[in-house]
């Protein structure tokens, strides 16, 4: 059995989207938490890693980097009951796309606005969180039709594309509310986070709450 490290943090989008696999396969892992009390956990992911950006997985001390990739790392050699990418070429490729679509432009716009508050007051730019909301409020509206009557976002099943979905949708909503006329993008984002695998996740980031730089709503 390989010794499978995944460095990250609770409040982080991107280590929600590779606990979620993990957690919904009942996959065994050792979670190298990052913060100023384990300065090991940073320093052996900057050596792996120098953009030291998170998650990575060490495979028996082989990193994985990327967060999508590390999904399709643990789904190739780790598979468990729940398989994270169709087998079937055309599904792969639909998930594939939704997953893309969740992190280019609904994660890292959220990001964006999180980024401009976390600068000093007199470097902050409206424009740029304008420009970043504009383009979250144009993802929301497309992801409203294409969810149409679809449970989950691609390929008719549980996949890669919501587990990148339920870290986005989640931020996403507390920086750029989904309008009430997104009602299929709202229940969608309600049927994630009932999944015990996000719960899991939202329960575990409720500590770091008050890190939120744009204030924490009251509410998931
Ligand atoms: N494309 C990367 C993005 C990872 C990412 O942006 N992670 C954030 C935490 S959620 C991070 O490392 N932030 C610190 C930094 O960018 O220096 C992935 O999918 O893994």
């Amino acid at each position: 059995m390989t010794a499978l490290d995944l460095f990250g943090h609770p409040f982080s989008a991107y280590t929600w989207k590779v606990l979620i696999p993990l957690y919904e396969n009942g996959t065994a892992f050792r979670f190298r938490r990052l913060g100023e009390d384990q300065p090991e956990n940073g320093a052996a992911l900057a050596a792996h890693w120098p953009l030291a950006q998170f998650p990575l997985l060490l495979d028996d001390g082989r990193p994985v980097i990327e967060s999508s990739v590390i999904i399709e790392h643990l789904d190739h050699r780790h598979p468990g009951p729940l398989r994270l990418i169709p087998a079937d070429a055309d599904a792969a490729i639909e998930v594939r796309m939704l997953d893309r679509i969740f992190d280019n432009h609904v994660m890292n716009q959220m990001q964006r606005v999180v980024n401009d508050a976390l600068r000093p007051p007199e470097r902050r730019d409206p424009l740029e969180v304008a420009d970043a909301k504009a383009r979250l409020e144009r993802a929301y509206a497309w992801l409203e039709s294409w969810m149409g009557s679809r449970e989950w976002a691609a390929a008719g099943a549980f996949t890669l594309a919501d587990c990148a979905a339920a870290p986005a949708l989640f931020y996403a909503d507390w920086v750029h509310p989904i309008a009430a006329e997104h009602a299929r993008l709202r229940t969608y984002r309600t049927r994630l986070l009932a999944r015990p695998s996000i719960a899991k996740c939202v329960d575990d980031a409720r500590p770091y709450r008050p890190l939120f730089p744009l204030g924490a709503p009251d509410r998931d």
